[in-house]
Order: structure tokens, then C-alpha cells, then sequence
């Protein structure tokens, strides 16, 4: 019996070695080399083709390569029944909350203004924010969100944390639920995203809520693109009512190279970099999960399919 490798962003080899130095002891087929449909017991994938998951009639689980699982749940024809795991890893969660803290300290501390101030030799200085006065809001505070708003607070910022369902976090102020979200996003004058995205969440980020945030709000998006609709999130910066966004993930990956996300003044782009996941910190979990699906025992980190997370 054997393991399903479809990526076309990691490293199968890597995979194999780590998994089998944690006791996983699997055969690796790397998509489209499968072999005969019948052996593929596990799959590993990072957005699967979708129907391919259903031809693999002993298929017992599927491990996303990733803390998302929208790209295993965007193929409406998944085999029934069969758990789909996702990765919590500590060192993913460190770098996704570095990432937000580095953008929420880029635009409080104006660093693109002053980078512009450099560039025509300039001695000019900005007003200081008020970091104790200033309020960043996360949306989606569950394992990343959770930790990134713990640090911001830690750092002295007033910090908010919106999620579907209500949660608990020590010096968080933590909201929930579609009625609190006009209360959450008007006072956010950083906003980070960070939720999974579903039916429910995409295209959240889009005029009627943009235009809820405090003016000139900043917006950090380290989630997925489709949370966000572009088209509103230029009018909004346009207009002045927003100031700047750094944004991490797009509608289409790489970004097309005429996207006017590219050039826009007020747009900081990265490509996909917040959080880069270590086959070496990762294979331990799923390993533990191929030796309990064995031992006939829960799975870890399953994913509520009717959530999407
Ligand atoms: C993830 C990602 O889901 O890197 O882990 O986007």
C-alpha cells in the first residue's frame, strides 16, 4: 500500500525521507505516477485535480500539505467518507504571526514613508502612532490567528480577534459572529486576515466591509486572495479611505504579471511567503496519523467538512 504525492511547490523526496525517519514506513507514488489505483492508501496533496482523490477506491485519508484545506475542498467530487487531516505546525504559526507583525509595524512606524523620504534625501518625519491607542484587528482566530493576536498584544497594541464562533483570548478582545463584524472592522485601524476560506468567508473583504474600517485603515491579507475582492480593495485605497494593504495571497497564484495589484502605489506584494512550510517540522503529523490510521485509532487535526476548516 502506498502514499499519494501531489505538489508541484514541495519536495516529494523530502517528504519521503521525513515521513519514513518518523516511522511512517510508506511507499511514495509521485502524481501522475501512481500506479495501479488499488495501492494508494494515503493521499499528501497540495491542490489534488479535482476528481483524481475519488479513483482510489482504499483511499483512508488525505493530508493537506498546508494549514488550508480550500484547495482539497475546491474539488466538489471528494471520495465520501474519507478524512481529510490539515497540518498544525508551531513553525508555520511563528511565521505566518511574524508576517503580520512585520506589516502592522510597517505602516505604524511608516517605513514606506520614509522610504520615499530617503529616496529624494529627504529629513522628514511622520507623526508617531500611538501603539497603546491603536487597534489591530484579526479575523480568524484559531490556531495562527490565535497566536498572532497573543503577539501584537504582547507588543502593546490594542487587539481584537473576530471569529464565527465565539472565543476566549487572554488580553484579546474576541468578537464573533456576522453582528459583531461592522463593531470589529470600525475599529480596526490595522486589519490582518487570517481566515480559512469558505462559502462563507470569500469575498469578505469587499466594498460595504471595507468601507466599515476606520479611515485610512491598513489591511494585511496572509490568508487566501478570494477573501478579498480586488476590484473594491483598489476603489478603496483610490479613494483615500484606505492607505495601504500588503498583501500575501491572490485570486491566481503566481499573481499574473499584468495584475494591477503589481503596481498599484499603495500595494505591498508578496508571493505566497508568510508561511512556509517545513517538511522536516510537518512529517511528524502526518506520520502520526498514518501509524494511527493503522493502529485503528483517531485521526489528529481532521477537518469538519460542513465547515471547510
Ligand atoms: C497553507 C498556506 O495553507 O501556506 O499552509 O497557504
Amino acid at each position: 500500500m502506498a502514499l499519494l504525492f501531489k505538489s508541484i511547490f514541495d519536495k516529494p523526496e523530502e517528504w519521503l525521507r521525513f515521513l519514513n525517519d518518523y516511522g511512517a514506513n510508506v511507499e511514495m507514488r509521485v502524481w501522475p505516477e501512481t500506479g495501479p489505483a488499488e495501492d494508494i492508501e494515503f493521499a499528501l496533496v497540495w491542490r489534488p485535480e479535482p476528481g483524481d482523490l475519488k479513483r482510489y477506491p482504499n483511499l483512508k485519508a488525505i493530508f493537506s500539505i498546508g494549514a488550508g484545506v480550500d484547495h482539497i475542498f475546491a474539488d466538489t467530487d471528494l471520495p465520501k467518507g474519507v478524512p481529510v487531516c490539515r497540518i498544525k505546525d508551531t513553525d508555520l504559526t511563528a511565521q505566518m504571526s511574524e508576517y503580520a507583525i512585520y506589516g502592522v509595524l510597517h505602516y505604524h512606524r511608516h517605513m514606506a514613508d520614509y522610504a520615499r523620504a530617503q529616496s529624494e534625501s529627504a529629513w522628514r518625519k511622520f507623526p508617531r502612532g500611538d501603539t497603546t491607542r491603536s487597534r489591530v484587528g484579526v479575523m480568524g482566530i484559531g490556531e495562527i490567528g490565535g497566536d498572532t493576536a497573543r503577539k501584537l498584544a504582547a507588543l502593546g497594541f490594542q487587539v481584537s480577534g473576530w471569529s464565527r464562533a465565539p472565543k476566549a483570548i487572554e488580553g484579546v478582545e474576541c468578537l464573533h459572529g456576522a453582528a459583531a463584524l461592522p463593531r470589529f472592522l470600525g475599529q480596526s485601524q490595522y486589519l490582518v486576515c487570517v481566515l480559512p476560506l469558505t462559502p462563507n468567508t470569500e469575498g469578505i473583504l469587499n466594498a460595504k466591509t471595507l468601507a466599515q474600517l476606520p479611515r485610512g485603515a491598513f489591511v494585511v491579507n496572509m490568508a487566501r486572495g478570494r477573501h478579498v475582492v480586488n476590484e473594491d480593495l483598489i476603489a478603496a485605497l483610490d479613494s483615500g479611505h484606505l492607505a495601504g494593504a500588503m498583501l500575501d495571497v491572490f485570486h491566481k497564484e503566481p499573481l499574473p504579471a499584468d495584475d494591477p495589484l503589481w503596481k498599484h502605489p499603495k500595494i505591498i506584494v508578496t508571493p505566497h511567503i508568510a508561511g512556509d512550510l517545513n517538511p522536516r517540522t510537518c512529517a511528524m503529523q502526518v506520520a502520526e496519523n498514518i501509524k494511527r490510521l493503522r493502529r485503528g485509532e483517531a485521526l489528529l487535526n481532521i477537518v469538519n467538512p460542513a465547515e471547510g476548516y
